[in-house]
């Protein structure tokens, strides 16, 4: 395909200062990134976002995996989106199903959308925006439905989709080892590129990167990268091991 793939390594609340010294030691031994092919987004815990960005190479972006809402202030314990480019960082994870379904988050496609809408026009961040269903929810037949009213709302707030990349992460293969197969993934893909199609426009469509999530490993990740609206992946476990590099490489 003409998109460029993207591949993110999402460390959620995982590592130490030590751990990721070694980690990034690692990757910053490997070959340099074709850049018109690839680009590779970590996503370090907030507090270790800052230092990650100074010893990691400069071919690798910096993420963050959460925002506030809107402009910083008096909100104890939350993170102003601007913080993120402050400090050397480019993107923002939003959406991830582990926040908007634990039940000390449950966080709302309203909220989420919010915070999209001030980390792209405010902050000028690149967001990584994740949608999909839950067991119950695919086996009701209702993945595709719930994937659109995910991108509904943020389509609702948002006009701008040039710096918006889809993670299609399903909740039932996230941190299970039960990866979709690439028929699956493919299946929601395509229906997720056919929506933007009708409801946001043919360009956008066609340019937006949708990415694969959910126990992608370096075993899996050929296979589904094969799949004509697989663009990438966005990667929990794996990510944090050196082999994450075998899933960086497997467009070629
Ligand atoms: C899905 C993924 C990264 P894992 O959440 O966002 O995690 O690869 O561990 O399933």
């Amino acid at each position: 395909a003409s998109r460029k793939f993207l591949v993110g390594g999402n460390w959620k609340c995982n590592l130490t200062k030590a751990a990721i010294s070694d980690l990034v030691s690692a990757f910053n031994a490997a070959s340099p990134l074709d850049p018109t092919a690839v680009e590779v987004v970590i996503a370090p815990p907030a507090i270790y976002l800052d230092s990650t960005r100074q010893i990691l190479r400069d071919d690798f972006a910096i993420s963050a995996q959460n925002v506030w809402v809107s402009a910083g202030g008096a909100y104890t314990g939350e993170l102003d989106a601007t913080m993120i480019s402050d400090v050397g960082g480019d993107w923002t994870i939003l959406g991830h199903s582990e926040r908007r379904h634990h039940p000390v988050l449950k966080e709302s496609d309203a909220t989420i959308a919010e915070k999209a809408k001030y980390a792209l026009e405010t902050a000028g961040l690149n967001v990584m925006y994740c949608i999909g269903e839950l067991l119950e929810e695919r086996q009701s037949g209702n993945t595709v439905a719930v994937c659109e009213r995910q991108l509904a709302a943020l389509a609702a707030t948002v006009s701008d989709w040039s710096k918006i990349v889809i993670a299609y992460e399903p909740v039932w293969a996230i941190g299970t080892g039960e990866v979709a197969t690439p028929e699956q993934a493919e299946e929601v893909h395509f229906a997720v590129r056919k929506w933007l199609e009708k409801n946001v426009g043919k360009g956008v469509a066609e340019a937006t990167r949708i990415l694969y999530g959910g126990s992608v490993s370096p075993a899996n990740c050929e296979e589904l990268a094969k799949k004509g609206n697989i663009d990438g992946f966005l990667v929990g476990g794996a990510s944090m091991q050196p082999s994450f590099l075998e899933i960086v490489d497997s467009y070629k």
